[in-house]
């Protein structure tokens, strides 16, 4: 099922400024810098290890993202996890009951399929889970 942790991802205010406490203060490799249009977000990803950090600053107030802030402060946004195979791990998900944010996967900004599993069926962790 769950084969490792492809990233974690960080809500922010204030990418440029974040941007460079992970690069000058906690010494991390910058990987990319990206808008995603179709989630309303820049995003600028550090590595660590085999994991990547994932910061996300809204575009646009109205946005998953814009709309977390709002309502909770910058923090701890969501966990990506890899998996091999997305269709028999959704079949087992949804098995369980968990409910997934889309109908159906669609792509990333790396072209690779991912979904999102709605954090109230998910003890309040907002899941992606990403198949390569
Ligand atoms: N983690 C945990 N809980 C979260 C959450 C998160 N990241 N985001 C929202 N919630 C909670 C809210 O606090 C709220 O709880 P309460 O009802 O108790 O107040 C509930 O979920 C609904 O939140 P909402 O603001 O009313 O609803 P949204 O319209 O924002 O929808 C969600 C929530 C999860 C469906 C939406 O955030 C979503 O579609 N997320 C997946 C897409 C995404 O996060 N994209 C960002 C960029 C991704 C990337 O490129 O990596």
């Amino acid at each position: 099922m769950f084969k490792k942790i492809d990233h974690i991802g960080i809500a922010v205010k204030d990418l440029e400024e974040t941007m460079k406490k992970f690069k000058d203060v906690y010494g991390l490799e910058l990987h990319k810098v990206r808008e995603v249009k179709d989630q309303k977000v820049k995003i600028a990803v550090f590595k660590i290890g085999e994991t990547k950090i994932e910061l996300l600053e809204p575009t646009e107030e109205e946005s998953a993202v814009g709309r977390f802030i709002r309502k909770r402060g910058e923090g701890f946004h969501h966990i990506a996890f890899q998996v091999e195979d997305l269709g028999s791990t959704l079949e087992k998900i949804e098995g369980a009951g968990i409910k997934t944010v889309t109908d159906k996967p669609t792509l990333g900004y790396e072209n690779h399929k991912i979904i999102f599993l709605h954090p109230k069926t998910t003890n309040g962790v907002l899941i992606e889970l990403v198949e390569k």
